[in-house]
């Protein structure tokens, strides 16, 4: 789906609203993914797995240092995170449905964060950039 101007701008203000980085954000959400989708754990068998260890963070902070350079470029998020597709895709091996299953648990935390803010017109702004950089990362595969 396509993002409009009204979709832009929503992004990137209620970034801007968050109250803490993006990257915090992204620790957050992959803490709730592998606790809420423990099915997930298995691509991080070499990581410490305890809820909000290191490790989950780290790798967490760098999803979110990502989806920050995206959001910079939504004109061209496809060249933005063309490492990280051939990564996932040829490399890693993920799963697609995974990346559906991150875009949920960033929806909690996004809605965690900003509460009120977090309404129907914002959350479909971020559905559709999250639908967007799951079909970059998962356009490999096909
Ligand atoms: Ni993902 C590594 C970004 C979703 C499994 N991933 C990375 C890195 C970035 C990144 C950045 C670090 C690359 C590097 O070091 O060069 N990952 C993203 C983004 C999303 C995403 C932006 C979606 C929004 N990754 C997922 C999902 C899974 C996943 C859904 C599996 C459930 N990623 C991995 C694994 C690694 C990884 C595994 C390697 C971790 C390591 O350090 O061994």
């Amino acid at each position: 789906m396509v993002l409009t101007a009204e979709d832009r701008r929503l992004l990137q203000a209620s970034v801007g609203k968050l109250g803490c980085r993006l990257e915090d954000i992204g620790a957050d959400a992959l803490n709730r993914l592998l606790l809420v989708f423990p099915q997930s754990k298995t691509y991080f068998s070499h990581f410490n797995l305890s809820p909000g260890s290191k490790d989950i963070v780290h790798q967490g902070e760098k999803i979110g240092k990502a989806l920050d350079s995206a959001l910079k470029h939504l004109d061209d998020i496809r060249g933005t995170l063309s490492q990280l597709s051939d990564l996932h895709a040829y490399n890693l091996r993920v799963d697609p449905v995974n990346f559906q299953l991150l875009s949920k648990c960033f929806h909690v935390s996004l809605g965690v964060h900003l509460r009120n803010e977090y309404n129907a017109t914002t959350c479909l702004a971020w559905d559709k950039f999250f639908e967007q950089v799951a079909d970059v990362l998962s356009e490999k595969y096909r």
